[in-house]
């Protein structure tokens, strides 16, 4: 079995989309680094595009543009920061709107939703993405807004993107579904294609790559949610710099190489681990051990490089194999080019509830890693000795 077949044209568009150099007097091919704050006015009220850089600004135009062209579609907004994008998506909400969320998603999110939107008079509920029923039947009369990851941050659980916008948009027209993508990138995975309304990125991720900026985004279709988005943009003001956007616009460039790079890396190292005593269960889609191994198959081009597993043992046991590393880092984040290796009940999720963690399984024995692009082997190597080393009495 394999996973879908990627259409030709990524690459190409990763590399062409919104770069021509006749946008520039000067003819340049590589696009510039625009810091001016503001721009000279024909008349009052009278510019050529650009008025003031948080409305919009020539480097945040090209890379914005790239974006779009790789989810196929009309669209592409950045923010400051993934979970500025999650922000200004709320805001386009209003006091006693309900959102149902999936109950597996990045802390921060998690975090955002309970502990800012709820005050904010917006009302979440936290659902099994991958229970329709549950869904379904956490839809009011009021929910605005439908937010999943697929696959989640951190027990990757894979959600079928067109099942659930299909019944949300049948219970409710103006229900706005929400995918968080930033773990497969627009080259593993197309919500939009799928019938989601938005696709919200953490730049900061893969599409960066490089671990050097911190940066979100959303693409879509729609031309009146765009339009609302685009208002919310400079309304609120989430806006990244310029040299950001110059960043993340050179690293699309080798979005398709890294992407499949991450996935032969990872998926090597997914089934050493799985063949390890001291490994009690891996979680990566592309393994057939994968509880929506046949899903991930249908729905997605392909694998990442980020996945978790539970190591046999208890906090103490995750603890020591985290610490005898040497080429994972321990760190949060993930999609750069360096391995990292994290225990999200202390880490990443350490901003979810107790009693959720527990309910979902992050416990102290799971632990999330994020293979980057050295050689495989090496990898290897590093994981075969520090859980040897956490085996050592
Ligand atoms: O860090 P920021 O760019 O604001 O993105 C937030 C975010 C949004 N969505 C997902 C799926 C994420 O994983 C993140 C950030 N996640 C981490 C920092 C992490 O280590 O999981």
């Amino acid at each position: 079995m394999a996973f879908k077949s990627q259409p030709k044209g990524f690459a190409t568009k990763a590399i062409h989309s919104g770069q021509a150099p006749e946008q520039w007097t000067s003819l340049c091919v590589i696009p510039p680094i625009v810091t001016s704050t503001t721009y000279k006015q024909d008349g009052p009220a009278e510019h050529r595009g650009f008025e003031y850089s948080r409305s919009g600004n020539p480097t945040r135009n090209v890379l914005e543009t790239c974006l779009a062209s790789l989810d196929n579609a009309k669209h592409g907004i950045t923010f400051s920061s993934g979970l500025g994008a999650n922000t200004a998506i709320l805001t386009m909400l209003s006091n006693g709107d309900h959102i149902v969320v999936s109950d597996d998603v990045y802390g921060g999110t998690n975090r955002l939703f309970r502990q800012v939107a709820a005050r904010l008079g917006l009302e979440p509920t936290f659902v099994d993405p991958t229970d329709l029923n549950a869904l379904s039947s956490a839809i009011k009369s009021n929910t605005k807004l439908l937010w999943i990851e697929t696959p989640t941050n951190p027990l990757i659980k894979v959600v079928d993107i067109a099942a659930v916008s299909k019944l949300a948009h049948e219970k409710k027209k103006d229900i706005m579904v929400a995918v968080d993508n930033t773990f497969l990138t627009s080259y593993f995975q197309r919500p939009l294609e799928l019938g989601a309304d938005m696709v919200v990125y953490s730049l900061t991720k893969y599409m960066n790559g490089h671990g050097d900026v911190v940066m979100g985004a959303v693409t879509l279709n729609d031309d009146d949610l765009h339009n609302r988005l685009r208002f919310l943009q400079n309304a609120t003001g989430i806006v990244p710099a310029p040299f950001d956007c110059y960043q993340v616009n050179r690293s699309l460039k080798t979005l398709a190489l890294r992407m499949e790079q991450h996935q032969k890396n990872a998926l090597a190292v997914a089934k050493f681990l799985e063949s390890h005593p001291l490994v009690e269960k891996v979680l990566h889609p592309a393994l057939p051990s994968h509880p929506q191994h046949e899903l991930a198959l249908k729905q997605t081009y392909g694998y990442s490089g980020v996945f978790s597993f539970y190591i046999k043992g208890k906090l103490e046991e995750s603890r020591k194999f985290l610490k005898s590393l040497k080429m994972f880092t321990l760190a949060e984040s993930l999609g750069g080019y360096e391995s990292l290796a994290e225990l999200p009940s202390v880490m990443t999720h350490a901003s979810v509830p107790l009693e959720q963690r527990i309910m979902l399984g992050i416990t102290d024995s799971l632990v999330r890693i994020s293979v980057g692009l050295e050689d495989s082997d090496d990898l290897i190597e590093d994981l075969r000795q520090a859980l040897e080393a956490t085996s050592a009495k």
